[in-house]
């Protein structure tokens, strides 16, 4: 062996090259390059990047609870992968090496969601108008970081993000997802996981689907039978569940910590099965139903004829509205089969009456558009053009779920084994490839709220079920409801989709993997 002429200098060498590394200079990176879902409004990259240490700070130019509870919020979710446990601090000006969150903004464009994100190798600075946009920018951060950040322990990788600046802003203002925990129980923390899965996507809504012919989901205090009895089972015949007003209350604050209004639906008079076995007064004949299990729709009916009807309806929305925060209030009304036409008419206006005396907006599927809705009310298109129209017309605001592009239960095409397929097939591409504003003539992005993708839970029975009709589809209904129509293409999504995957893989997400989608299996070097 040749022995080294100069070790002193190799011994120098080294160090220099140690140090060059030890301190952090920023590896050129291109947040062009980077997938983000939602795509945002506006991107420059400028080829540098900021890396987090252990001496990062979470620093806010403002101070209050709001703005401390976000910032524990993002340090929570640094901790596990880097294992730094970055300090929160209130009160502050920008500083080199930290995060700055500034929502003193004043800037029109952005509305309460927006935010300006601006990266250089010091700095990671948000301007928005309010916590909401500061919470949405957060979303954007967690995906330009590498997918390890999703790992449950400690990874020795840099954790850099791209330098360059965004200015960010939703297209329309409701972006949901809406969750049957009726026809198969879903509980909190299953829950839960599906809000923080609508929060990474910046979607807004969480519409929960509680009451229907299979199963009665909410305790209502004054009606205790229908969790009791009408809460005990579910399709299929499993022992069912419900939500305690506890519980409830729980998943409103969870939601809400995550900018997501929880949409409370009880749908009625039809899909009541679970209610007309609960109480014997609700139907007109005054004998109890039996409980169901099975997954047929149309043969229930509330009995319209009876005070004591309208009486159990008031009760059940004066509880939930007393523990609802936000605006909304669905009650349904799709396939009332069973209900005769006018008494239809005459249900739905008076449930109407009882809603809006509450303070609340009513929403409906798109059959109680032939009623004699009020101005404020919102019909959810799912399955009419006509009607989509015809509430228009009538001066409504509609919500966006035409069921053969946005339902979250149809299968992705001939051999998946869950889901329908009564609206046909929706593959990644169907899903994604639509504009709510172009869909129906007559119905402009004006006169349209938003988006929102339901899954209904006849055919799904547990997590990984749900995680294989929700996965990747959700992103591209996210994308729909947040990114310029003008700016989303199926070619260039796809691409950012497949990157994904390797988020979902660290999440442990049992996603659907297309073959239309080109999947990422690791990270490039
Ligand atoms: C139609 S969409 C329904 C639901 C079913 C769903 C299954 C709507 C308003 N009603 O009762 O669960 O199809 O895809």
């Amino acid at each position: 062996m040749k022995r080294n002429p100069h070790p002193k200098v190799t011994f120098f060498l080294a160090l220099i090259f140690l140090v060059a590394f030890s301190c952090e200079s920023p590896t050129p990176k291109d947040l062009q390059a980077e997938s983000i879902i939602p795509q945002p409004v506006e991107l420059s990259a400028t080829g540098s990047s900021f890396r987090i240490t252990e001496d990062t700070k979470i620093t806010f130019e403002g101070s209050s609870e709001e703005l401390e509870s976000i910032g524990s919020y993002f340090s929570q979710l640094l901790k596990p992968a880097t294992g730094f446990d970055l300090k929160v601090e209130s009160g502050q000006r920008e500083s080199n090496g930290n995060f700055h969150f500034d929502v003193s903004g004043d800037d029109a464009d952005l509305g309460k969601e927006g935010y300006r994100l601006t990266i250089t190798d010091k700095v990671v600075k948000v301007a928005a108008n309010s916590a909401e946009g500061i919470f949405r920018s957060i979303q954007t951060i967690r995906q330009l970081l590498p997918p390890a950040i999703e790992r449950k322990s400690k990874q020795n990788i840099p954790w850099e993000i791209a330098s360059g600046s965004i200015a960010d802003y939703p297209t329309y203002a409701y972006r949901g997802a809406m969750l049957d925990v009726s026809r198969h129980f879903f509980d909190v923390a299953e829950v839960k996981q599906y809000i923080d899965w609508l929060a990474r996507y910046k979607m807004n809504i969480l519409h929960l689907h509680l009451a229907d012919d299979q199963g009665w989901r909410i305790e209502i205090k004054k009606w205790p039978k229908l969790t009791e009895v009408g809460g005990s089972t579910e399709v299929g015949g499993g022992k069912g569940g419900f939500f305690t007003q506890e519980q409830y209350a729980d998943l409103i604050n969870y939601a809400a910590e995550r900018y997501i209004t929880i949409v409370p639906e009880i749908d009625m008079p039809g899909h009541t099965n679970a209610a007309l076995a609960s109480y014997a007064e609700l139907n007109c004949d005054g004998k109890l139903r039996e409980l169901y299990t099975g997954t047929e729709v149309g043969f229930s009916t509330l009995c319209t004829e009876k005070e004591i009807v309208f009486e159990f309806i008031e009760d059940v929305v004066t509880e939930l509205v007393a523990m609802t925060p936000g605006p909304y209030f669905h009650i349904g009304g799709d396939e009332s089969h069973s209900t005769d036409g006018d008494d239809y008419l005459y249900f739905v206006n008076r449930v109407q009456d009882i809603v809006t005396s509450q303070g609340k907006q009513m929403i409906g599927w798109d059959e109680i558009v032939s009623t004699g809705v009020k101005s404020g009310t919102i019909a959810q298109v799912w399955a009419s053009n006509d009607r989509a129209k015809e509430a228009v017309e009538k001066g409504l605001k509609v919500i966006m779920s035409p069921a053969s592009k946005a339902y979250l239960d149809m299968k992705y095409d001939s051999t998946t084994v869950l889901g329908l397929n009564w609206a046909g097939y929706i593959e990644v591409d169907d899903g994604y490839n639509w504009y709510p504003e172009q869909m129906i003539a007559g119905v402009e992005k004006e006169d349209i709220l938003g988006v929102e993708a339901p899954l209904w839970s006849e055919t799904v029975t547990n997590m990984e079920e749900i995680e294989y009709m929700v996965f990747p589809r959700l992103l591209g209904y996210a994308e729909i409801g947040w990114s310029k129509p003008e700016m989303r293409n199926w070619e260039n999504y796809k691409v950012r989709l497949s990157e994904h995957s390797l988020r979902f893989t660290e999440m442990g997400i049992n996603y659907y993997p297309s073959q239309l989608v080109d999947w990422r299996k690791e990270e490039e070097k």
